[in-house]
């Protein structure tokens, strides 16, 4: 009689009520009337996972019945934003849990502002991990999210003086309603030592790696809800503990703080995300973070998701890992050591199912950011693995001198490892693993085959794609703008949610006035829920009637948030100048969101000088508030859901070539506003699909930049050229934004004039141009909200269910589970 399955609680009001108050008194151990926030947002938490218990449990079992094919996706990052909302939307209990705590009397908005969300990503890379595990649970493909669990997240931005100061992201004090810790299920995870070769009788050689020290990796699981198709996915999250074995040698010895040092050193592994997302830096604790979290993957599924007489001659039937970017590309010589050293398959044989079983996503296109380890290093953390990556790469570079003939030029620049300093180049082995390298958008892609990779490209053929990024329409759309998607419903139906496409059926409403007050109305009042949350979280005043002017993403100079920058200086300029009158002005907003990595010192005095530009612009009375610059610190998810159903215009100004896709982009679009951009990324698509008309493009295309580059480019020309850009320049550089003091932003200003690697100045005026063009569109209203609906309508494409329909067809083949 204890065998019965667990049943989810009565999906009524006072069903979710009494599984509340048990939560609240059983779980944290307190009454209603004596329970603080936190315990009543616990409580919450805590039910909404009751309601998706016995659907979690079954789809395990199920996954491991079926032995269908399905997708490890491994990625270091998952950037996944608050969970209660939308876990409460996944299981259709929104309402329910509403009205029940209602009954209880309680403010559910409040509870919602109890949550931290899990910043356990830097960006773009990390958001587009966590759309995906939404799509693959929503589309019920058998699949599980694997990474790491960072005990600090992404630094919480501060500003003093204008400048950025981070904060430790704890995450974590308050406890964890979401993750189920499986310490009995650690694994051992190997590090260091030295390798020994045996010969046996036969003359058959083997390896054995003797590691130096080990730590455990304990599994911390999360549900992903499939929306509203009752599946719930897994997150499968590593912490690094430090084992007991190897304190105990230490504590035998009598040395106690050697061993809490030990310790300590073990549990640094999954201490804290890097804050850096590109240029990475080369430093052994990441490759420790690489190494434990795959290897602990790959364990995990050989061990626990395969059956007990699984053949591995047919894992690639079983089985894709799907590689984001370099940071888990340590798996394929891992992968290769636990099929040759420890199942003992032959070379070849391991070999051909590993470059079955992988594949690698690029996400760019900057060669600063291509990972590499020098040789030395990781030889000293994992010897076995170099000499694997080694052996791999013999073989490739005699496959690629069958083929072209000894081409020396061409083999030192296809091999794996690189001289001086000796490294491994983790884009080249992924790349001679996968089955399939995708870059993330069409622009990217084409230009990884052609400018990035075209050697591989050349030598595989048929190996490079394309898959075009996409984002979850339940997060930023459904959640962040209830009111759009209400209007959509009103309009379509309510299939949209997971077939974007029929967001098309919107174009006909464009034309209806009615619609088009509605859809201005479902704007303003995203204007009106994004002031409070400004005036409440950082003071700022957000004036609704304003054109909203958005540029949020990492700070980068490749991104030019310097453009922006120079476009609100020029306009101030103008004014103040006496050549402009402020009446004439269209009134605009201008809102930042960006964290700088805490070493990019460039970066940083970037967002100085915002902070500065806006103190001063947002003073002064000749301005009479017609521009404003709003700067809120720590811009992450949870302030993504407010800013972008809110904004106006989204700039998207990186230069031609350089970003590979963004993804912000498509969330502006998508919840109607109109993009200022380059022809760069995905912005391509974007600007193909809505037409040229309802997007305001500027700027060189790639070839034009490639063209100017070989040309020479001399930033100060355009200097000299261009007395707009003179008068902005001139303005930063006489200390206008530094009371007076020359020097703050000297480094700022020569970079432009002098170096300027992202053509910053070369782009002025046909940015400025065409923010004149914006501000002419602003005026004519209803115009602005027809070219705005015709945005929705027009990028259902973005959909990551369309994305990952695309990695199906294209990479993955596995077909979703009935
Ligand atoms: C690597 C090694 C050591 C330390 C850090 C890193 C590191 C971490 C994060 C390198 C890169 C990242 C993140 C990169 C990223 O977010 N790229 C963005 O990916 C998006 C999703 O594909 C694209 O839309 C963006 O264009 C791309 O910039």
């Amino acid at each position: 009689l204890a065998l019965a399955p667990v049943a989810a609680p009565p999906a009524s009001v006072d069903g979710f009520v009494r599984e509340f108050l048990r939560n609240l008194n059983f779980e944290r151990g307190v009454a209603l009337s004596s329970s603080a926030p936190n315990d009543r947002y616990m409580a919450l938490a805590y039910t909404v996972r009751d309601y998706l218990m016995a659907r979690w449990l079954e789809d395990q079992a199920r996954q491991r019945e079926l032995q269908a094919k399905g997708v490890c996706y491994l990625s270091a990052e998952y950037l996944l934003g608050r969970q209660l909302d939308n876990n409460l939307l996944a299981a259709r209990l929104t309402e329910v849990a509403t009205e029940a705590m209602v009954a209880c009397g309680i403010d559910i908005d409040e509870l919602r502002q109890q949550e931290v969300e899990p910043g356990l990503g830097n960006g773009g890379l990390g958001r587009l991990a966590a759309c995906f595990i939404d799509s693959l649970a929503t589309m019920s493909v058998p699949s599980i999210g694997y990474g790491i669990r960072y005990e600090y997240g992404i630094f919480r931005q501060t500003f003093v003086d204008g400048q950025q100061v981070e904060q430790p992201d704890a995450w974590l004090t308050l406890g964890s309603p979401w993750e189920f810790p499986h310490p009995e299920a650690a694994q051992k995870i190997f590090f260091g030592g030295h390798t020994e070769k045996t010969t046996d009788e036969q003359g058959v050689e083997t390896t054995t790696w003797v590691p130096g020290w080990h730590v455990l990796a304990v599994p911390y699981n999360y549900m992903v809800p499939g929306y509203h198709n009752g599946r719930v996915n897994t997150l499968r999250l590593w912490r690094a503990v430090a084992s007991n074995a190897f304190d105990l040698r230490i504590f035998n010895s009598g040395d106690y703080e050697e061993a809490v040092r030990a310790q300590t050193f073990a549990e640094n592994i999954s201490k804290v995300l890097y804050p850096e997302d590109s240029t990475p830096q080369g430093k052994e604790l990441r490759l420790q973070q690489q190494y434990f979290f795959v290897a602990a993957s790959i364990a995990d599924f050989l061990d626990h998701q395969l059956s007990a007489d699984f053949d591995l001659e047919n894992l690639p039937e079983r089985v894709i890992f799907q590689l984001n970017d370099t940071h888990p590309v340590i798996a394929v010589p891992e992968f290769m050591r636990v099929l040759v050293d420890e199942r003992g398959m032959e070379w070849d044989a391991a070999w051909a199912i590993t470059q079955k079983c992988f594949a690698y996503t690029c996400h760019t296109l900057l060669p600063e950011a291509l990972e590499v380890w020098p040789v030395d290093l990781l030889g000293r953390l994992l010897p076995r693995h170099l000499e694997i990556i080694y052996r791999i790469n013999e073989e490739f570079l005699l496959e690629v001198r069958e083929r072209f003939g000894d081409d020396e030029l061409r083999i030192r620049n296809m091999s794996i490892i690189s001289e001086n300093p000796r490294s491994v180049r983790m884009a080249y082995l992924a790349t001679v693993a996968g089955a399939k390298v995708n870059g993330v958008a069409e622009l990217h892609s084409q230009l990884l085959r052609e400018k990035v990779l075209p050697d591989f490209d050349e030598f595989y053929p048929g190996k490079f794609t394309n898959v075009t990024n996409g984002v979850t329409p339940r997060r930023f759309v459904r959640l962040a703008n209830p009111g759009l998607a209400g209007l959509i419903t009103e309009a379509l139906g309510a299939g949209w949610t997971v077939d974007l496409e029929r967001l098309r059926g919107l174009e006909a409403f464009a034309e209806d006035p009615e619609f088009r007050v509605k859809f201005a109305e479902v704007k303003r009042a995203n204007k009106r829920i994004l002031s409070d949350v400004l005036r409440e979280r950082d003071g700022f005043v957000l004036n609704e009637d304003h054109l909203l002017d958005v540029m949020v993403k990492r700070l980068h100079e490749y991104k030019r948030q310097m453009l922006k920058l120079l476009h609100i200086v020029t306009e101030y300029e103008g004014i103040v100048s006496g050549r402009v009158e402020a009446s004439s002005v269209q009134p605009r907003t201008f809102i930042f969101g960006a964290k700088a990595a805490p070493g990019y010192a460039m970066a940083k005095r970037i967002i100085h000088l915002i902070n500065a530009v806006g103190s001063v612009v947002n003073d002064d009375p000749r301005v009479e508030g017609r521009l404003k610059v709003l700067f809120p610190p720590n811009y992450n998810v949870t302030l993504a859901e407010r800013v972008i159903p809110a904004a106006d215009l989204s700039e998207q100004i990186s230069l031609a070539g350089k970003e590979a896709s963004g993804t912000g982009n498509m969330k502006f679009a998508l919840n109607g506003a109109l993009t200022i951009g380059t022809d760069d990324g995905a912005n391509v698509e974007i600007r193909e699909l809505v037409g040229d008309d309802n997007f305001f493009l500027f700027g060189m295309t790639e070839p034009e930049v490639e063209a100017l580059w070989a040309k020479g480019y001399k930033p100060a020309e355009f200097y000299q050229a261009d007395s707009g850009l003179r008068r902005a320049i001139d303005l930063i550089a006489s200390g206008a934004f530094s009371d007076g003091d020359r020097s703050v932003f000297e480094p700022v200003v020569s970079n432009l004039l002098y170096d300027d690697r992202f053509m910053v100045l070369a782009d002025y005026s046909s940015y400025i141009a065409e923010q004149a063009k914006v501000d002419a569109a602003y005026g004519d209203q209803d115009a602005w909200t027809r070219a705005s609906i015709l945005n929705v309508a027009r990028t259902g494409f973005f959909s990551s269910d369309r994305s990952i329909r695309d990695y199906i067809d294209r990479i993955w083949h596995t077909p979703p589970i009935l």
